[in-house]
């Protein structure tokens, strides 16, 4: 589970722990624990200029409490940000653990 913090007095806005490492095919979830009116979101990219930002997951815009989930089921680095603090540098990343196996009848 990964927390989605920080609110419009203080600022430090942030995903915590922003870097995570998880196997193949595991679920990560994110949950908004900002105060009500902070809207987050859960978005695939290096930033919005980013051409393949949204690519894999999109949330878009999470109010308070609510959260998002998305399945990894390919090994590999996954770099997302919150497109309303992409200023803020609210970013984080998903490190995906494991090999794809190959066999006669395709991906197994
Ligand atoms: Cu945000």
């Amino acid at each position: 589970m990964v927390e989605m913090l920080g609110d419009h007095v203080q600022g430090d806005f942030r995903f915590s722990p922003a870097d995570v490492t998880v196997r193949l095919d595991d679920t990560v979830i994110w949950i908004n624990n900002s105060p009500p009116g902070v809207m987050h979101t859960v978005t695939y990219g290096m930033g919005s200029d980013d051409p393949m930002a949204g690519f894999y997951f999109d949330s878009g815009l999470m109010g308070g409490r609510e959260t998002f989930s998305y399945t990894f089921s390919e090994p590999g680095t996954f770099p997302y940000f919150c497109i309303p603090h992409e200023f803020f540098d609210m970013t984080g990343v998903v490190r995906v653990r494991g090999t794809i196996k190959k066999g006669p009848h395709g991906t197994y």
